[in-house]
């Protein structure tokens, strides 16, 4: 689309990934409304288009993680495994564009940078970094949780006679480890994607670990013709099945605590599920391993086992085994042979905990107690999650209050949906609502729908805005945060609570409550001429 100056829309979206595409198949298609997506990637896809990284993967299963909303696009595609990598994520999401003609209202290479309200006309008005600006009664960000960088503050980086990448902002053409001799820091879900595939081409391989991670096999496998013919006939079960439960996956919890267990009984059902492998070993497990410490730990203990039982050097094993966090409280990974990686002579741990990293240098990087010689260095240093991408646009509200500002002390919503102060703006899988706790695409079609029907109820009655009242806002935090105190996630330094980002205010991001439950009540919310919300004519 070529950009134009003063557009007036109906709605703009900010993103073209998993949740842009779809909400404005709903705007345009099934509202008929004027709107537009700006994209700051020159394709589609979000997470898909910058996460090429070495092992990018999806850790979810592909008949889960994927659109329900249509079933022809179901029938018409398969996934050639049980966990895609990233360029046939890519080449799905790509597929839908262009299956649902969407290309022709995203505008491509154009970053949002500022959005204000304006109460005299009730309508956003919205500029890019190139000078364009557009008015629209609606501004849906649709910017993902995972998608502003995190690139630590190590001195010397700038003087790196060396290439340095993050995995999140990977070079289309790739990077050729042939040869090289590679640093990598951070050892979460990407990290451990990564490490295999790097250490198998390069010519050595030294990962940089400030937490040890749990991660459990993805046991990643082909799908054939009649494993697709079976998939297919059940898609309309398994979409059920993935709605009705906590979280988004159609995995069935063991129905009682690890605890009323015997030793026997437990180890039986870990070592099933370990066999299964991916995230079946979370959600699939007994129903209070995310709730009570000690059911943790026998499942925490399981996996420190099948580490030590994998790791041939006992000094590495030891050093990769976790133990300041419970499983679970962290984003838990998903690996294909990651800690079989360690045997290789060609890889080397170091702890960083134990030896900080105090510089970077022209030829490489130095630890309080050695040097190392790099080549290439790969930041697998995550995000600025859940809130970085919003704040990183400023958006200021109905009285010029500052998002920003507004969630100095954390984010603030009501349902992740909405922010009190801020009429007609949504934030798909905003921080509050099981987002990033939950099966992604089933959290987001549940708020492209809900954001759609809500937008076709104001229609219907004449409405001229909505906002998040302060009141149900602020019941909504407290709800949150009540939540949150029954499970484990307050005990590890996890991105979920903001803690990998110097400086940020540690809370509870995500809404920690279910997605099924959730649902229901944005369901009956609804139902309910949008309680909770203020709606002005
Ligand atoms: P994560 O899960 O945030 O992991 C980042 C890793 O980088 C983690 O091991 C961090 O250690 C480490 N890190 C971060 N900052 C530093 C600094 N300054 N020094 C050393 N090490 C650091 O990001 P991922 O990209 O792996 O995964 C993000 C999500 O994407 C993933 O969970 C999926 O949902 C998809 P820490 O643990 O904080 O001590």
């Amino acid at each position: 689309m070529a950009p134009e100056n003063n557009t007036t829309l109906d709605a703009v979206v900010v993103g073209a990934g998993f949740s842009g595409l779809y909400m404005l198949h709903r705007l345009r298609d099934i509202l008929g409304l004027d709107a537009r997506v700006l994209e700051a990637g020159d394709g589609v896809g979000g997470t898909w288009y910058w996460n090429r990284y070495p092992g990018a993967r999806c850790d979810s299963e592909s008949y889960y993680y994927s659109y329900s909303f249509s079933e022809d696009l179901e029938q018409e595609w398969e996934w050639t495994s049980k966990y895609p990598d990233q360029p046939e994520i890519l080449r799905y999401l790509e597929h839908v564009a262009d299956r649902f003609d969407l290309l022709r209202d995203i505008q491509l290479e154009t970053r949002v940078t500022e959005a204000a309200f304006d109460a005299e006309t009730n309508r956003w008005k919205i500029f890019t970094q190139r000078g364009e600006h557009f008015e629209a009664k609606f501004l849906i960000t649709a910017v993902g949780c995972l998608s502003a960088a995190n690139i630590p503050d190590i001195p010397g980086l700038d003087d790196f006679d060396g290439d340095w990448y993050h995995t999140g902002a990977w070079p289309h053409q790739g990077v050729d480890f042939s040869g090289k001799r590679v640093g990598l820091i951070g050892t979460g879900s990407t990290g451990i994607q990564a490490t295999p595939v790097i250490a198998a081409e390069a010519d050595h391989l030294t990962v940089f670990q400030r937490t040890p991670n749990f991660s459990v096999p993805a046991r990643n496998a082909p799908l054939g013709k009649e494993q697709w013919a079976t998939i297919k006939s059940d898609y309309r079960d398994i979409r059920r099945r993935t709605r009705e439960t906590s979280s988004g996956f159609p995995y069935k919890p063991v129905e009682r605590s690890a605890l009323q267990a015997t030793q026997a009984e437990r180890t039986e059902v870990y070592e099933d599920l370990w066999g299964k492998g991916g995230f079946s070993f979370l959600w699939g497990s007994f129903n209070d391993v995310m709730r009570d410490k000690e059911a943790n730990d026998t499942v925490a203990e399981f996996i420190r086992d099948k580490i030590r039982e994998v790791v041939k050097d006992p000094v590495v094993a030891e050093r990769l085994l976790p133990v300041d966090h419970p499983y679970g409280a962290k984003r838990p990974p998903i690996d294909t042979d990651y800690f079989e990686t360690f045997n290789r002579k060609n890889v080397t741990l170091v702890d960083i905990r134990q030896d900080p990293i105090t510089a970077i240098t022209q030829d490489g990087l130095h630890t309080k107690n050695a040097e190392f010689e790099l080549d290439t260095l790969v930041l697998a240093t995550g995000f600025d999650a859940m809130t970085g991408a919003l704040l990183n646009i400023d958006i200021r509200g109905s009285e010029g209050l500052r998002l920003a500002d507004k969630w100095v002390e954390g984010p603030r919503t009501y349902l992740g949906l909405q922010v009190s102060g801020f009429p007609n703006l949504f934030t798909i899988t905003g921080p509050g609502s099981p987002s990033v706790l939950t099966n992604m695409p089933v959290s987001i079609e549940l708020h492209v729908e809900w954001i759609s029907d809500c937008i076709q109820h104001m229609r219907d009655n004449a409405l001229e805005t909505i906002e998040a009242s302060q009141e149900a806002e602020d019941r909504w935090v407290e709800h949150v945060s009540d939540v949150a105190k029954e499970t484990l996630l307050g005990q590890a330094d996890s991105w979920y609570l903001g803690a990998n980002i110097p400086g940020k205010t540690r809370v509870v991001m995500p809404y920690p409550g279910g997605h099924f439950e959730y649902r229901k009540r944005c369901e009956k919310i609804a139902r309910n001429g949008y309680s909770g919300f203020d709606l002005s004519r």
